[in-house]
């Protein structure tokens, strides 16, 4: 017996698969989720100016980063308006993260780890274990040093990730690049899509998120489990993309809409049509969830950042960072 398969994402596939080992979301009503349209509520942060922002971070004074399809890094000062920064090129760019000196980390999918300044961009990490990083995605930076990155296929790329989700194999690994030595090396292998990474409040643990299992892992790296990898979170409504530590210790999970429709056609949608995020707290225990059913503000939202009681959301499917309040409009 055959399945047909659909995904609709950066491009259509619609593929006869046999044993395919795709996972189905839980729909949020089975996990006590009514749909609430607080997305809906967003201001258009950046509106016009920002093409298909996937990840969003902001240092200490309140300066906002981000990249967007057209390969520029734009930011936004304070006070001042979005401009655009620095022009890497390609259309590939996707995580960021502030650097622990106050420069910026973006992962460029298809060329690896690179580090913005104000002086220009270096690339930091494109091979590991002499061969080419595939897919980098999400990073973060130790406090102790060591940058963190996804690399969610050693088989597809960005253009053809949607390969990946249906063959169901775990080609991803979690990446350490080492600043001090210039060393890469794999830390976590054998992921399903590892995407958005996250450092706990602590950084005794960090959070890794593998999109098409609906799950994010917790590793720790310091204490008496260091060492352990085991789930923080799973049966998510929706794959998860990028994670943030919330100012409370908890997390934010932006997730990617999938979707059955009826019985032997399986769609993985929407990740157009919708937009969900969750907030997890240290425990792995969803506490919060915010969306738009309809898309009709937000869709496909890939990111989530709590930032002095707003919520800043990435999105592959406007050219805005959707603002919500969290504290007037939830
Ligand atoms: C490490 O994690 C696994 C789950 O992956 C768990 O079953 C195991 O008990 C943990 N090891 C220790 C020493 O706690
Ligand atoms: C958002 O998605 C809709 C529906 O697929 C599409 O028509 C529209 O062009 C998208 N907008 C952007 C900016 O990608
Ligand atoms: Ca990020
Ligand atoms: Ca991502």
């Amino acid at each position: 017996m055959s399945a047909k398969v659909c995904l609709l994402g950066y491009k259509a596939v619609c593929l006869q698969a046999l044993l395919l080992q795709i996972f189905v979301s839980t729909s949020p009503t089975a996990l006590g989720f009514r749909w609430n349209d607080d997305l809906q509520k967003v201001v258009k942060f950046g509106d016009g100016f920002l093409e298909k922002p996937e990840d969003v971070c902001v240092d200490k004074k309140g300066t906002f980063y981000t990249v967007t399809r057209d390969g520029w890094v734009k930011r936004k000062h304070r006070h001042g308006p979005w401009e655009n920064w620095k022009k890497l090129g390609g259309n590939s760019l996707l995580g960021v993260a502030m650097s622990n000196d106050g420069h910026l980390l973006i992962c460029d999918a298809n060329q690896g780890l690179i580090k913005v300044s104000e002086k220009g961009w270096k690339l930091l990490s494109s091979k590991v274990n002499g061969k080419k990083i595939r897919f980098a995605d999400d990073v973060i930076q130790a406090s102790d040093g060591p940058i963190y990155f996804s690399d969610v296929s050693t088989k597809y790329g960005l253009s053809d990730w949607t390969y990946d989700v249906l063959e169901g194999k775990p080609h991803g690994r979690l990446l350490k690049y080492n600043p001090y030595t210039g060393h890469t090396s794999i830390h976590l292998n054998h992921l399903s899509f590892p995407n958005g990474v996250a450092l706990s409040r602590k950084q005794d643990f960090l959070v890794v998120c593998e999109t098409w299992k609906f799950r994010c892992l917790k590793h720790w790296l310091k204490g008496k489990l260091k060492g352990n990898t085991s789930i923080f979170v799973d049966n998510l409504p929706g794959g998860p993309d990028n994670i943030n530590l919330a100012p409370d210790g908890s997390f934010w999970i932006a997730l990617l809409k999938l979707r059955t429709s009826g019985t032997k056609e399986l769609v993985l949608e929407g990740v157009e049509g919708k937009a969900m995020v969750v907030k997890v707290n240290e425990d792995g225990k969803i506490i919060r969830k915010l969306d738009d059913s309809s898309g009709k503000v937000l869709a496909f939202v890939t990111s989530a950042l709590e930032f002095e009681g707003h919520l800043y959301l990435g999105n592959l499917n406007s050219t805005f960072i959707g603002r919500l309040n969290l504290n007037k409009n939830t």
